[in-house]
């Protein structure tokens, strides 16, 4: 069946189960976003915001109990148990859709369904994949509007690639936690999706295809799927060195991919390719290539102002839909920091919930995961190469966690089996971009807990693989910019300041930059890091690199039962790697 019958064929099966009153095919036009934007100001589910101030911008507030990813709720049905892993729930796929098929019967009547075809990656290119999602989200659509390319490239793109789609049911049913469900066949290169509306579990083009399906496809095929930044480091001499980051959902990735560099006027410049996705694939040169299978940005909104992050807040200056957040008596977005320092809203402010926040002063004013939607190309620093077809070279990986006490600043692994190690054994304090408890350490393998597709027993093993297969595997670092003092405060400035860690990766990668050896790595001599016209004492940047043994003994001992859960999955060489560190702090003095 040619491409466009057979996505024809798929609408209809959905239709025959969910029973929508009127299907509308989306075509991504402007026509139809305003059309969908005006139904939603019309109804009360958007407002709009000053449209002096950010033109063409729309608020949306969720349901309060669908704020976040829901992880207990999202499954990997494949036909055997440990192909989704201890890192997975799972169910197997006929008992998933036995169990969840009821809760789709008739679920759209009285309701449109929109049929949204989608591409991931960029237009023409080898590596770009078409979705389709059928939704009964106007929010969801205007979502898939910015984040991905809608309409006629992903319907030019089927017909390049073989007719091949990947289709996604969503529905917000009820938005009742006890009937929300995340399912996702990798076998069938198929989720189902009920009862949310809210970001990855909604945007079924973000984790759902973009990670949690691909990395299964990356597993099958060769390549990778990873919950990564994509940066490029603009040098003196004018070269660019591109960079993927693999830091756990809200811990900095979109922040440091459009950092605005305090020694630009010496020739340091950053380079955004992608806020939160990457895909990687062997070149013919022996290099991977990256591109960014998004067309938007879905960005945490707290934090962001135009001291620690300018670049977003020019991206979402227009064209941006902020979900979540509080809304100023002129109509403006607010969030804590929104001005850098700003804590208290201006007065009359309504809260995310929709009420003045003086009336709830218990609430918080923005959620702690409100987010804005904003297209890519609005940022000023977006690569003049985000949309190559073959993406850019990637010399170097970053792993990076949240992360108080224990890991450094930054420091490089002895090699790539070392780094993949380095990325298996990350801790990160967990944060509101899930639903549970904030601030509690847990494992999150190259960020990827939440995202892996598969057994991350296999997935190490699929890294080691893709290791041997590349001649010039990228350099291996991980940072952590979340270091506290005894009273609880970061000991980095961060932000901009990170690029100062960049250069120090960017001298190991071109062997001008200087390191000690210590246990876990090769970590920054205090000289190496270029720190001129950065107020930071002596003491401080010592504490900042510090190893200290008892910290990664303690480390080191939370991460045996977490490799342990993997049995025969666990490859060997993550396993010699464990005990390899274990040797090296044995012998470290006290
Ligand atoms: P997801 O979109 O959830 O995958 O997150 P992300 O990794 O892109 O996180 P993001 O860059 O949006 O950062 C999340 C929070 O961390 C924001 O509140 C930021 O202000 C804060 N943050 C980011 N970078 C830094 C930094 O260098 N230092 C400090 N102290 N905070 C940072
Ligand atoms: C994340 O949680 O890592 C995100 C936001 O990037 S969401 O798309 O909701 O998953
Ligand atoms: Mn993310």
């Amino acid at each position: 069946m040619p491409g466009t019958a057979a996505l024809a064929a798929w609408v209809e099966d959905a239709a025959r189960l969910t029973r929508p009153d009127k299907i509308v095919w989306c075509d991504g036009s402007e026509e139809e976003y305003q059309r969908l934007v005006g139904e939603m100001l019309a109804n009360g589910q958007m407002d709009r915001m000053n449209e002096d101030a950010y033109p063409n911008s729309y608020l949306y507030r969720s349901n309060p109990n669908d704020v976040a990813r829901t992880e207990g709720l999202t499954f990997i049905c494949t036909e055997r148990e440990e192909d989704a892993g201890p890192n997975n729930n799972w169910m197997a796929p006929k008992d998933a859709k036995e169990k969840v098929r009821p809760l789709f019967e008739g679920v759209m009547r009285g309701r449109t369904m929109y049929v949204v075809p989608y591409l991931m990656g960029p237009v023409g290119s080898p590596h770009a994949k078409v979705g389709l999602e059928v939704t009964d989200s106007a929010y969801v659509v205007c979502n898939l509007r910015i984040t991905t390319r809608m309409g006629q490239p992903a319907l030019d793109q089927l017909e390049k690639n073989g007719g091949e789609f990947f289709p996604g049911l969503h529905s917000v049913g009820d938005l009742s936690p006890d009937r929300r469900f995340i399912l996702h066949f990798p076998e069938e290169k198929l989720v189902w999706s009920i009862g949310s509306g809210y970001g990855g579990n909604a945007l079924l083009g973000k984790k759902c295809l973009s990670l949690r399906l691909a990395s299964w496809m990356g597993w099958k095929e060769g390549w990778m799927a990873e919950h990564m930044l994509i940066l490029g480091l603009q040098d003196p001499s004018g070269n660019v060195t591109y960079m993927g980051g693999a830091f756990p959902s809200a811990c900095g990735k979109t922040n440091l991919a459009m950092l605005v560099s305090p020694l630009a006027d010496q020739g340091w410049k950053v380079w955004t390719v992608g806020d939160d996705i990457a895909w990687l694939r062997p070149g013919p040169d022996g290099r991977l290539w990256a591109v960014n299978p998004e067309n938007g940005f879905f960005g945490v909104a707290p934090g962001t102002n135009n001291a620690t992050n300018p670049n977003a807040m020019a991206s979402l200056s227009k064209n941006t839909i902020f979900t979540n957040v509080g809304l100023t008596p002129d109509h403006r977005p607010w969030w804590p920091e929104i001005q850098p320092g700003e804590k208290t809203p201006p007065a009359g402010t309504i809260n995310w919930l929709g009420h003045p926040f003086e009336e709830q002063p218990d609430a918080a004013v923005a959620h702690p995961n409100s987010r804005f939607t904003a297209p890519a190309s609005q940022c000023p620093s977006i690569s003049p190469h985000w949309e190559d077809p073959q993406g850019v070279p990637i010399s170097a990986f970053i792993f990076g966690g949240r992360r108080a006490r224990v890991a450094p600043l930054v420091y490089q692994a002895f090699n790539w089996q070392h780094g993949v190690f380095v990325g298996a054994g990350m801790g990160s304090e967990t944060t509101a971009a899930a639903t549970g408890k904030v601030g509690v350490v847990r494992r999150d393998p190259m960020a990827m807990k939440p995202f892996c597709g598969y057994n991350m027993g296999d997935y190490w093993g699929h890294w080691l693989t893709m290791g041997k297969q590349i001649a010039n595997p990228p350099a291996i670092f991980h940072v952590n910019w979340f270091r506290k003092d005894d009273d609880g405060h970061f000991l980095w400035p961060g932000f901009g300041q990170n690029v100062r860690v960049l250069m120090w990766m960017h001298g190991r990668i071109h062997g001008t930059a200087d390191a000690r050896e210590t246990a876990i790595g090769y970590v920054p001599t205090p000289d190496s890091l270029d720190l001129d016209g950065l107020d930071i004492s002596s003491k401080t940047l010592g504490q900042l690199l510090t190893i200290d043994k008892h910290d990664w003994e303690q480390e080191w001992t939370d991460q045996v039962p977490f490799f342990g859960q993997f049995g025969d999955h666990l490859p060997a060489a993550v396993a010699a790697e464990h005990q390899a560190l274990k040797r090296r702090l044995d012998a470290m003095p006290e």
